[in-house]
């Protein structure tokens, strides 16, 4: 794989918010993979980058994040599950995220809200409504700057993700389930197409890793220009 080009830098400049960047995609997507050489651009051109995930990434939220994956909690009312997710959410972005971005550090997340409509909306069917309203009791006016989708047919991500581990109890859920995060997914990245930048996974590792790191590139260069 050939190293991400660096952006020049004005290190003499100092900025009050840093820019919240999510990945996204289904399950074997290559978020994981990709988000280490994002970071790694993006420390190369100057910029200092927190890296977490969701559910998790913070203390609270990592044990949250224990609860929602144990596959021996598989009878979990979908309340229950989707209630989970925003609590460790509102620990994640009071502990961490706010924090950052307000001293100027970029956050660099695996999974966000997005996560919430494609698995607990498209997935099992939870209203969208419902998933707005938590959304903004929870963040606020905080949404992603920028988002990435790393987007591939449901099966293809599956066969990539089976192959590592014993299955969670997401990774337990059947292709249909998948289909149906895939399908919301595709469709918020319609909708706002300035935020969310779909990047075709399905391709060799270091291709996807160029239009990736090429699209954190454009919008380094577009929050350069105009400022915190
Ligand atoms: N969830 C939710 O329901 N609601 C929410 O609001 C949130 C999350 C925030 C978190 O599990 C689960 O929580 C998630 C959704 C749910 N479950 N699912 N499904 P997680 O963090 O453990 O799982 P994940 O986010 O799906 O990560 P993952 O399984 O590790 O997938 P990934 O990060 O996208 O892929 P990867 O680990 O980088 O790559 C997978 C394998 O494919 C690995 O062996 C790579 O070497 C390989 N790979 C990657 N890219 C390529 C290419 N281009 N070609 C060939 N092979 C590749």
């Amino acid at each position: 794989m050939s190293g991400p080009a660096s952006v020049p830098v004005d290190a003499s400049r100092g900025r009050e918010r840093g820019r919240f960047i999510t990945l996204e995609g289904v399950e074997g997507a290559g978020k994981t993979t990709q988000r280490e050489a994002i970071a790694g651009f993006l420390r190369e051109s100057g910029v200092d980058v927190l890296v977490t995930r969701e559910p998790g990434g913070s203390d609270i939220a990592e044990r949250i994040r224990g609860l929602l994956l144990d596959p021996t909690n598989a009878g979990m009312h979908g309340d229950a599950e989707l209630l989970l997710m925003f609590a460790a959410r509102a620990e994640h972005i009071h502990q961490r995220i706010r924090p950052a971005l307000a001293s100027g550090v970029w956050v660099l997340c695996d999974r966000f809200t997005d996560a919430t409509y494609a698995y607990q909306g498209g997935g099992r069917g939870v209203d969208q409504a419902r998933i707005a309203t938590l959304e903004q009791l929870v963040q606020g006016a905080l949404r992603p700057d920028l988002t990435l989708l790393f987007d591939l047919p449901a099966d293809v991500g599956l066969a990539r993700a089976r192959g590592r581990s014993a299955p969670d109890r997401f990774e337990s859920e059947t292709l249909q389930f998948f289909e149906r995060v895939r399908a919301c997914y595709l469709a918020r990245a319609t909708q706002e197409p300035q935020r969310l930048v779909r990047v075709d996974a399905n391709r060799a590792l270091d291709v996807v890793t160029r239009d990736a790191v090429a699209a954190v590139r454009s919008h380094l260069l577009s929050a350069r220009a105009v400022g915190p």
